[in-house]
């Protein structure tokens, strides 16, 4: 077994060993309490709040923002990874996020007697969704959100291919919510498009309470084809339990806290949003599809999940640029591309990207991320390789000395996030709008007199030689320094 053990409710109390939850026992409002709570703990890097007494909803509880910003910022994604060490690097949690994504397991299935997932259900007719502590997170948000740390699991019909991905979901009334879908963006979108040709409902099962190794599967960017049930065995150290659905033929982690089965409505749309979201600013509303239950099974004392999105930092961002640059390092490798280093300081935004200046490495790169959807949304920052892309003040320091104004890049016509804040109205017709390159390294075409002259670096490890360097490193402690 990982060290994070193998359901929620095993990660919840490695969580409370490293300081990083909080139990909540004071009465909090699932409307709009919860949610300003979890908020201001991302705001002030304060442990994950588990709110045991929800005003309404006695003996269920509600787990806020899990992989959120703590102590230090990654610590609780650092766990959720199987780290012993919850101060772990970023350039170490990109390394394990990559080494899970090479050593996939598959599943194992299990019977549904032993499903703790299915100790109590509820068939479609009597189920009743205001019966859970659904939060309504944000007074701007247009409704409460059933679904935010979910995984909603649909299938493809044509090759029968199982997607995994969080969607966020706004409950509706007892028996209906909706679930975000984007058809050029998403997989979801993409293959309930194919059921609404059809004419035929889409099948879904909503998770809500995996271990967080399935949630960080369902985040992480994957192409059409890949198994999100094996990635998420690879970020666990093992093959994840799955059982089947009561209603459809779709498999869910059997441990999660509670399984929403449902079926997408062809060619019906319903209000949704608006809602707070990862770029900091509110997603405008818009018209998603309509998801029917037929079928509701829960653990008893079911915990219920949801993620506070907002300005940075958020339970979104933190595991998202961790995956992302995982992912884009791996598909820039797989196109022959030898970047040293990738880092989303915001994720799907603008990655910046450390590579040694070579003729057409820049264009390439950016053919890759433009082509690969969330890879790269408003545009992408290029830094030479001795900047650590990890480190936002290197990052802005190279930007604000090495750019050349004239070196300032517009891409037309790239495709538009509707998330972006920064869209002209024009672009939100088009759905186009402008992607920008900050090329903030030296140019390779100089020469290497031209470069010792004026570009040399003056810090620490550039200006001493080596064994003055060594020397003082080593009597760094008897010079009266304690750090
Ligand atoms: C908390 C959270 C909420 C998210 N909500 C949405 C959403 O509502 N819509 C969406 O398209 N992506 C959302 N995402 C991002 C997707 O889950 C992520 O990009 C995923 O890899 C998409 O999977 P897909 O490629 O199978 O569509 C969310 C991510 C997180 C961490
Ligand atoms: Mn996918």
């Amino acid at each position: 077994m990982s060290a994070t053990g193998r359901d929620l409710r095993d990660f919840l109390k490695v969580l409370e060993t490293e300081r990083e939850l909080v139990r909540v026992r004071t009465q909090v409002d699932w409307n709009l309490e919860a949610g300003a709570i979890s908020r201001l703990a991302c705001e002030r890097q304060a442990p994950a709040p588990l709110f045991e007494n929800v005003k309404d909803y006695p003996g269920q509880q509600l787990a806020a923002v899990l992989l959120g910003p703590g102590r230090p910022m990654h610590a609780r994604l650092a766990l959720a990874l199987g780290l012993e060490n919850k101060a772990a690097s970023v350039r170490q949690l990109i390394d394990q996020v990559k080494e899970g994504l090479r050593q996939r397991r598959r599943p194992v299935q299990v019977e549904r007697r032993s499903a703790p997932c299915k100790e109590v259900v509820v068939p479609g007719a009597e189920a009743n969704l205001l019966n859970y502590p659904i939060p309504w997170i944000k007074s701007v948000d247009g409704g409460r959100y059933i679904g935010t740390w979910n995984i909603v699991v649909v299938k493809d019909p044509e090759s029968q291919w199982v997607n995994w991905a969080t969607y966020r979901c706004m409950l509706r009334d007892e028996q209906s919510f909706t679930v975000l879908l984007l058809p050029d963006a998403q997989h979801g979108g993409h293959i309930f498009g194919k059921y609404e040709a059809a004419g035929k409902p889409m099948p879904i099962a909503l998770v809500i309470g995996a271990h967080p190794a399935a949630h960080l599967a369902a985040i992480t960017s994957l192409e059409h084809g890949v198994s999100e049930a094996e990635v998420a065995g690879g970020y666990l150290g093992e093959g994840v339990p799955l059982v089947k659905c009561e209603t459809n033929d779709l498999e869910v982690p059997a441990n999660a806290e509670m399984v929403i089965e449902a079926e997408i409505l062809p060619g019906v749309r319903a209000d949704e949003g608006p809602f707070g979201e990862y770029t900091g600013h509110v997603g405008h509303g818009s018209k998603a599809g309509l998801a029917r239950v037929t079928c509701v099974t829960h653990r008893r004392n079911p915990i219920h999940t949801m993620a506070n999105m907002g300005k940075p930092h958020d339970d979104a961002a933190i595991p998202q640029s961790i995956l992302l640059s995982a992912v884009a390092e791996e598909r820039l490798k797989r196109h022959g591309i030898a970047v040293k280093a990738v880092y989303y300081h915001t994720p799907q935004v603008a990655p910046a990207i450390a590579v040694k200046p070579e003729p057409g490495v820049h264009q390439r790169i950016l053919g890759v991320l433009l082509t690969s959807p969330r890879m790269a949304q408003h545009g992408a920052i290029f830094v030479d390789e001795d900047v650590d892309v990890t480190d936002l003040q290197e990052v802005f320091w190279a930007m604000s000395t090495r750019m050349h104004a004239k070196s300032y890049q517009v891409i037309d016509n790239a495709m538009a996030n509707p998330l972006n804040p920064a869209l002209t109205p024009e672009d939100r017709q088009s759905l186009q709008t402008g992607f920008w390159v900050v090329n903030a390294w030296l140019p390779y075409t100089w020469s290497a007199e031209y470069r010792h002259a004026y570009t040399q670096v003056a810090d620490f490890a550039n200006s001493w030689p080596e064994d003055l360097k060594r020397k003082v490193l080593e009597r760094w402690h008897d010079y009266g320094y304690e750090r």
